[in-house]
């Protein structure tokens, strides 16, 4: 098996969930030049990370490969835990992450993809920046009192902690969100997590 990433990027999920798994794998760091084309566009076509490729077959979107994984390594309880409900919260916040505030943050990352001109994309910038910030405030909501997003730390668990990282490069405070930290904290802790920071380069 073997992830094609981008330092730090959303692929640092699927780089801790191959570590949750156990099991052997390798990791590839795509250079920034080389994704927009052949070969890699050939096995990406958005020239974009996460891609996997397991026994010939390559899978990319993120949700498709972090399902897959967990289909495949039912024991390591990648989507929250045992039960039907359990796993759909931990898909239930892993839509969240993914297709909302993943999305949003694209405009925080990229605003010149969206608009022309610099006060437009600074005025992009800010605006996105504060709808990531009520999206976090919901994910500090849904961890008053609990541990993980679902029933125990699922894939979900890890691109909050991805997403937080970014959110600290962007400078977009989240010091009073006590439940996010407390959460960020947990994740460090993780040998799984320390160990694909260090095989990022970021340790
Ligand atoms: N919908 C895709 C989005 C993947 C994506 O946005 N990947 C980013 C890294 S977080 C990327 O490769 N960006 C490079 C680029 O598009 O230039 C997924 O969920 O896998």
């Amino acid at each position: 098996m073997k992830l094609y990433g981008l330092p730090g990027a959303c692929s640092l999920v699927d780089h801790i969930a191959l570590n949750w798994t156990g099991k052997p794998f390798e990791y590839e760091a795509v250079a920034r030049d080389k994704m927009k084309v052949a070969p890699f566009v050939e096995i990406s076509p958005l020239g974009a990370v996460p891609v996997l490729e397991d026994d010939g077959v390559v899978l990319t979107q993120n949700i498709a490969i972090l399902e897959y994984l967990a289909e495949k390594n039912p024991e390591a309880k990648l989507l929250g835990g045992d039960t039907a409900l359990a796993r759909a919260e931990g898909r239930r916040w892993l839509g969240f992450l993914n297709s909302d505030l993943h999305k949003t943050f694209s405009l925080v990352f990229g605003p010149a993809r969206w608009v022309e001109g610099e006060a437009a994309q600074a005025s992009l910038t800010a605006n996105a920046s504060e709808r990531v910030k009520d999206m976090f405030a919901i994910a500090n909501g849904r961890l008053q009192g609990r541990e993980w997003l679902s029933e125990c730390r699922s894939v979900a668990d890890a691109y909050l902690f991805v997403t937080m990282r970014w959110a600290a490069a962007k400078k977009i405070d989240l010091s009073q969100m006590a439940n996010l930290q407390k959460h960020f904290a947990r994740m460090q802790a993780d040998p799984a997590v320390t160990k694909a920071l260090q095989a990022e380069g970021f340790i």
